[in-house]
């Protein structure tokens, strides 16, 4: 089914999908932030037509980008109760559910972020280096708050190439006033050696404590691993995948070659073949612990943690009405 979607809803997943939004958090709000929109632009008052057309919505904004399952369980948090819903009267009050949902949903992800530098900062000790890749706001939370505790850290950030986004880590720590270090992404296991603890981010955990995360990630996590050191990943429950349950696998997302090389050298070598995967998979064996709003609690709780944030259900298709 073709259907016009509203200019601000087609905006925000334009932006998700060329990253002008990144980052597991940021896309889970900025697609419940859509599904607001997509309510409000609706002028209709069939509620079967409002159903498919909230369907419509929650599938293009998923489609977006593929790896972290934050996109997804932020949507069905958002739309599943009123798709469930069998007592609704009219689109007024699905509207108003709807709005809801999502209101609770980025104010649950913002809450949660708190927690998390509350849990993660209470494993950070004074004069510390910590390692860290990509960028996180889960992350830059527990860094944030250790600072404002007064502890004396240093950090050191990948660049993270092929998109820099380690740039980004160093500007907003440098705003949070640490005194941080950016690092070329292949120095991790000459650095190592200096590091007390790694912490990353996550986009997607999976039932048996796997954590995807940035391209590079698992490779960090097998030197901090050969030397003993650390590893932490900070993650809300909602980056948990209900969909591994049953043995989903992750899809990890290809980017465009243009990221690897130019445009120019590419046509200049018209054999070349470029291989750009985004994302990677660290094996639970390597993660220490896995810092989230509800707790600190080992990758191989992961499990519990599927069950108590979707019950029995977990696994069973989380999103409904598509
Ligand atoms: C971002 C990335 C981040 C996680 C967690 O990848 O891998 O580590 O998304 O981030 P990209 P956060 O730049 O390709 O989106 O803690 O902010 O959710």
């Amino acid at each position: 089914m073709e259907r016009a979607l509203p200019e601000e809803v087609v905006e925000i997943a334009r932006d998700i999908k060329d990253m002008r939004i990144r980052g597991a958090g940021r896309i889970a709000r900025a697609a419940a932030r859509a599904l607001s929109m997509a309510v409000e632009k609706y002028s209709g008052d069939d509620l079967e037509d409002f159903r498919r057309y909230i369907g419509f919505v929650a599938e293009y904004l998923v489609k977006t980008r593929p790896t972290a399952v934050s996109l997804p369980n932020a949507v069905s948090f958002v739309v599943n109760p009123f798709f469930k819903a069998r007592d609704l009267k009219s689109v007024q009050e699905a509207r108003r559910m709807l709005l809801e949902r999502a209101s609770a949903f980025i104010k649950y992800s913002e809450d949660a972020l708190e927690r998390i530098a509350e849990i993660g900062s209470r494993l950070v000790q004074d004069g510390d280096n910590i390692l860290t890749h990509c960028n996180s706001e889960a992350v830059a939370s527990i860094i944030r708050r250790a600072i404002r505790e007064g502890k004396n850290i240093k950090v050191f950030a990948t660049e993270t190439r092929p998109l820099y986004q380690g740039h980004i880590t160093a500007r907003m720590l440098l705003d949070a006033g640490a005194d941080i270090t950016l690092i070329p992404d292949s120095s991790i296991r000459s650095i190592i050696r200096r590091i007390d603890k790694v912490i990353v981010g996550a986009d997607t955990v999976t039932a048996n404590g796997a954590v995807v995360n940035k391209i590079g990630t698992s490779l960090i996590a097998l030197i901090a691993h050969e030397r003993r050191t650390d590893f932490y990943v900070a993650t809300e429950t909602y980056k948990f995948s209900p969909y591994t349950v049953w043995g989903e696998p992750v899809v990890i997302e290809e980017r465009a070659p243009t990221e690897v090389a130019s445009q120019e050298f590419l046509d200049k070598h018209p054999k070349l073949k470029i291989l750009n995967p985004s994302f990677d998979v660290t094996p639970s064996s390597y993660i220490t612990g896995i810092i989230t709003e509800i707790g600190l609690i080992p990758p191989n709780a992961a499990l519990l943690v599927l069950e108590e944030v979707y019950g029995r259900e977990a696994g069973h298709e989380p999103i409904q009405g598509l």
